[in-house]
């Protein structure tokens, strides 16, 4: 087992590393750039490292500062967290070159799953099924006019590097299909430095469910189940549910196996998630996810398991802790994600906490760095905090979300709390039979 990780990340993402590091017994660097110097995971790491000025790319993403944090503290492993570094390939090659453990799958799959086309083309071949589409990149205008003819309008055209919503143009008859392949070109060359795109068929209504897994380094995969993840805006996940109020026992387990086989087959290691759209009970892989996520720990409070310690434990080479049958999914937990953003401009809101006071009892859960005097920056994101509740129906899960929200106390700045208030008194959102388009008609409604 590892003796030191260094954790390549900020905020509450930190913070969680270093509790599942603690909890096994392992010393912890935190690296933080000058505008983190008073935060909250460089006070409870062990050791600290300034990596940089402010800005993500002269700090967090700075490669050879973190590189030479972790030599200089000896540390023999890094926990890259979610976000910066954590979906780079070269990165997670330079780790193991320095002689370090990245702890996350290998650069080989975090490379194959960064390729929409290659992702799919993977998946398909060991039987996941996709969104109907184009054999691989579409090569010119021709080959999107066919490719459109043969599965049928709407149709939209995704960029291979994008991911998460960047580069997608959507084509609703003949009419608009060149604008639409000539645009998802030029602002995917323009984004990504690479020009390939694909095309799927446009699932006008569908959920966003995806699908944990975690694989030990000796061909055990096992899965802990879905997340509901449909509550977006603009591509940024504002609340998140396990299960699903949509899906059955029956599908978890049905899609449960065919994803744990699939990775099993492709040699996949550590943690993963498999992103689907699901429509008139269809499930259809879009992108798979090679980092340990945001919402996690839903997932963690359904099956009352840690994921981070089984990401370190399975890098440092030891056997998954559960075998599938194991894994038990018990009521339900939602997660809000509250911002340093207006609730209803959603601009962000950086600044003084004066005073904090977070929800607490039977079933509440805070992943959060703040603390009273805080400053939150303006140069990282904007997530400051993770509520996160569980209890034995989803129905007493949204009455204890709600008792939560009301004793959270945030002063000093606008948070996105009002916005999780509303969310969660809303009759359509207790009915639990939202779309992605849901929330963007709930916020535009004001
Ligand atoms: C789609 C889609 C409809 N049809 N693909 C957006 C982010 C990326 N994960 C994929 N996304 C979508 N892909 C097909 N064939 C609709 C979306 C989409 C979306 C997906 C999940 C959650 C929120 C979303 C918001 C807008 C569009």
């Amino acid at each position: 087992m590892f003796q030191k990780i260094l954790i390549a990340n900020r905020g509450e993402i930190a913070l969680r590393i270093q509790r599942a590091c603690r909890e096994l017994g392992i010393s912890t660097v935190a690296v933080h750039s000058t505008a983190d110097a008073e935060a909250m995971h460089v006070r409870l790491a062990d050791e600290s490292v300034c990596i940089g000025p402010p800005p993500a790319k002269d700090s967090y993403l700075n490669i050879p500062a973190i590189l030479s944090a972790a030599a200089i503290t000896g540390a023999d492993a890094i926990h890259p967290g979610y976000g910066f570094l954590s979906e780079n390939a070269s990165f997670a090659d330079m780790v193991d070159a320095h002689g370090l453990t990245f702890i996350g799958p290998s650069a080989e799959h975090i490379g194959m799953m960064g390729d929409k086309i290659a992702a799919k083309t993977a998946m398909a071949a060991v039987g996941v099924p996709l969104v109907p589409g184009s054999d691989g990149e579409l090569l010119d205008l021709e080959s999107a006019r066919e490719t459109a003819a043969r599965i049928g309008y709407p149709v939209l055209i995704k960029a291979a590097a994008g991911g998460g919503g960047r580069g997608m143009k959507v084509a609703r008859d003949t009419s608009e299909i060149e604008d639409a392949y000539r645009l998802a070109r030029t602002e995917s060359r323009t984004a990504f430095g690479n020009d390939a795109v694909y095309m799927e068929k446009y699932l006008d209504k569908p959920r966003h469910i995806e699908l944990q897994i975690m694989a030990d380094n000796h061909g055990n995969v096992v899965h802990f189940g879905e997340r509901d993840c449909s509550l977006q805006r603009r591509h940024q996940k504002v609340l998140e549910e396990a299960g699903s109020p949509a899906i059955s026992a029956v599908q978890r387990d049905a899609l449960g196996e065919t994803a744990t086989a699939a990775l099993r087959k492709l040699g996949y290691r550590n943690a993963g998630t498999l992103e689907f759209l699901y429509q008139d009970g269809q499930f259809a892989f879009i992108e798979m996810n090679t980092r340990l996520q945001v919402e996690h720990p839903v997932t963690e409070m359904l099956c009352d398991v840690d994921l981070v310690r089984e990401q370190i434990r399975v890098a440092s080479g030891q056997l998954l802790g559960y075998e599938q049958r194991d894994v038990t999914f018990n009521g339900h937990a939602i997660e809000c994600r509250i911002t340093a953003e207006d609730p209803v401009t959603f601009v962000p809101t950086p600044g003084r906490v004066t005073a904090y006071h977070a929800p607490g009892g039977l079933g509440v859960r805070i992943d959060s760095a703040l603390y009273a005097g805080y400053f939150v920056p303006p140069y990282y994101d904007s997530l400051i905090a993770k509520l996160i509740v569980h209890a034995a129906t989803r129905e007493a899960a949204i009455n204890r979300l709600r008792r939560a929200l009301d004793e959270f106390a945030v002063v000093g700045i606008k948070t996105t709390i009002p916005l999780h208030q509303r969310i969660v008194n809303d009759p359509e959102f207790q009915a639990g039979d939202y779309t992605i388009h849901w929330l963007e008609k709930f916020v535009a409604g004001g």
